[in-house]
């Protein structure tokens, strides 16, 4: 097999890097890590801009194949190596699975005042933040309400087994929980759980160099 590499940004803060990240822990794939540092502009320099095409993080490359877009690369990685060799990133019934899409795809498409407003360095770094927005907190409400729907009562997974879709809600979340956001006990608790998988500190407790704001 030729060797995995996953190119991530260099703080260690994009949730789409993330994603993958996980993904590959939780499939027990040995890869190697590349910073792409994106306040220095190095997503656009030629040789990064070439393999991407799409000039963002993440993107795994697999010898000659390069791959951008992290849903996509999820769903490759799912089909290269898939359940029960390898850890299942999706539900295997497929109304499950297909909430597993809405889930991500919404997740990657919606909220923008959270993550203009909460992004990611913000809990990372302990940056400080302001008050929400009206903006902010109208999307808030909208993340409270549709995640305390799809997470089940008394539950800290969204299905049976674990899916990558609980690490991206649970990203998502966490920038309201981890910024002190008021946020119901149900989805802290969720929050928390998936906080604990070992791949998801994998990420989190990654080395990180000093935080420039770009
Ligand atoms: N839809 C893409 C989003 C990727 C994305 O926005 N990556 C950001 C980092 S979180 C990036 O590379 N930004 C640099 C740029 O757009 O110039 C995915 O899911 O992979």
């Amino acid at each position: 097999m030729d060797p995995i590499v996953l190119y991530v940004d260099g703080f260690w803060n994009s949730p789409y890097a993330f994603s993958v990240f996980v993904c590959l822990k939780e499939k027990g794939l040995p890869f190697e890590t590349r910073e792409v540092n994106l306040h220095e502009k190095a997503q656009k320099a030629p040789e990064f801009q070439a393999k991407s095409l799409t000039a963002r993080v993440p993107v795994l490359e697999q010898g000659a194949f390069r791959l951008s877009e992290s849903s996509a690369i999820v769903e490759y990685l799912e089909e290269t190596f898939p359940p029960p060799r390898y850890a299942a990133m999706l539900p295997a019934a497929p109304r499950d699975r297909a909430r597993a899409r809405q889930i991500m795809a919404w997740i990657r498409s919606d909220l923008m005042p959270i993550r203009e407003e909460r992004s990611t360095h913000t809990f990372f770094y302990k940056n400080p933040v302001q008050p929400l927005s009206p903006a902010g907190r109208a999307a808030a409400e909208k993340l409270i309400a549709a995640a305390s729907a799809f997470i089940p009562d008394g539950r800290t997974s969204l299905f049976d087994a674990f899916s990558v879709a609980d690490a991206d809600l649970a990203m998502m979340l966490m920038r309201l929980v981890g910024n002190d956001d008021p946020v119901p006990a149900k989805l802290r608790d969720f929050v928390a759980a998936q906080w604990q998988r070992p791949s998801v500190r994998a990420w989190v407790d990654h080395e990180r160099a000093p935080y420039v704001p770009y």
